[in-house]
């Protein structure tokens, strides 16, 4: 990411534990040329954190959040209660249940309170979605997806 440039995706985890995972979601951005910010904040070890990071993300230019957990993974829901950006969440494989504990904390939502969901480790397909998102208004990262797709479509 060009340091000038100001992110427009912000990727929050709960522990560094989760960032070999996803990187596979910074090395999409990165290819796609998308400016983000990453920050590591526990829901649970570091609340104080996550409240001030995810309450001014909008303010900040931030369009979309990526939120990657694991285990009791309420980290999206909790940054949804601060912000009115939409939220795409990754849940973590975790060594105890497979990672279905990160799936089921982070898309079991209630209603009301959206957080989008990807696959377990789906850490890619949430810089796609982002990316995506940001894609409907601005066409310089719809751009980007089409030209993905066309590769992909070629083999
Ligand atoms: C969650 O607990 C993190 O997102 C991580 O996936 C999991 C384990 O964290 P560590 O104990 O490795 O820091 O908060």
């Amino acid at each position: 990411m060009a340091e000038t440039e100001a992110p427009l995706v912000g990727i929050i985890m709960g522990s560094k534990s989760d960032m070999p995972a996803m990187e596979a979601c910074t090395k999409q951005l990165e290819e796609f040329g998308v400016p983000y910010e990453l920050v590591i904040a526990s829901a649970h070890r570091a609340p104080a954190k996550v409240h001030e990071w995810a309450s001014t993300a909008a303010d900040r230019g931030i369009k979309v959040i990526i939120a990657a957990a694991g285990k009791a993974a309420h980290l999206g829901g909790v940054v949804a209660a601060y912000t009115p950006l939409p939220i795409v969440g990754v849940p973590m494989k975790t060594s105890d249940l497979g990672g279905m504990d990160s799936l089921l904390s982070m898309v079991q939502m209630p209603s009301g309170v959206p957080v989008a969901c990807v696959a377990i480790g789906g850490a890619k397909n949430a810089a796609i979605y982002a990316t995506q998102i940001l894609g409907a208004t601005m066409p310089e990262w719809r751009d980007k997806i089409a030209e993905f797709k066309a590769a992909m479509a070629e083999g």
